[in-house]
């Protein structure tokens, strides 16, 4: 793993997962003030990183594109993904269709109960199938791309946000908006 894969995993593990494992006490947007959580990735790994290297992994996009993080005035957040916290986005509107990829062995249990969040306080949704695809390959070398009729949805009364340029967030998906791939 690089240096820059791995400050990152551990500042998902603190700011979405497990703050207080670390002492951090995110606000209700889940924010929490950076020079805390510079602190953890100094007792973590010592002097590996500089601040500057610090600041770059979290203000920037990863070479994917990813914004996962953010600091504004001070303070520091991951912008989706939380297990661990309640954070909140302004609802947006969401294009006619947003695409999800996912395991072949989840399909039974979604064709079942939609698309729920699992872990997480969130259904993460892209805005293509090359995106959803690379999504799906973190959990099956081939992934199945679900397409999701979003502007049905909305028009339903569900709600969608946007945390950052690549990612559609939404509470659950109902079966009756989903278009699997073999229907
Ligand atoms: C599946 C990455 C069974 C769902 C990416 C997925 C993403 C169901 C898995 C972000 C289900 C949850 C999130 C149901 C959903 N029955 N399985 N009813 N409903 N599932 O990792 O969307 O690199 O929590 O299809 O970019 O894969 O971390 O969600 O396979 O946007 O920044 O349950 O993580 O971002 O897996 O990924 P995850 P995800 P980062």
């Amino acid at each position: 793993m690089n240096k820059r894969t791995q400050l990152s995993k551990f500042l998902s593990l603190m700011l979405r997962h497990r703050p207080a494992d670390f002492g951090l006490m995110l606000d209700d947007n889940g924010f929490v003030a950076v020079d805390i959580v510079w602190g953890q990735v100094q007792k973590r790994f010592g002097d590996a990183y500089t601040f500057d290297e610090f600041s770059a992994v979290a203000r920037q996009p990863d070479p994917t594109g990813k914004q996962r993080f953010e600091i504004v005035n001070d303070k520091i957040r991951a912008r989706y993904g939380h297990t661990a916290a309640t954070v909140t986005y302004p609802p947006v509107e969401p294009p006619e269709f947003l695409y999800h990829g996912t395991t072949p062995a989840a399909l039974d249990s979604i064709r079942e109960q939609g698309l729920t969040p699992q872990k997480r306080q969130y259904v993460h949704l892209s805005l293509d199938v090359d995106w959803a695809q690379m999504v799906g390959q973190r959990h099956a070398q081939t992934p199945v791309v679900l397409r999701i009729r979003a502007g049905e949805m909305q028009q339903a009364g569900y709600h969608f946000y946007r945390p950052e340029p690549k990612h559609y967030l939404t509470d659950s998906v109902p079966v009756q908006f989903i278009d699997f791939p073999d229907a």
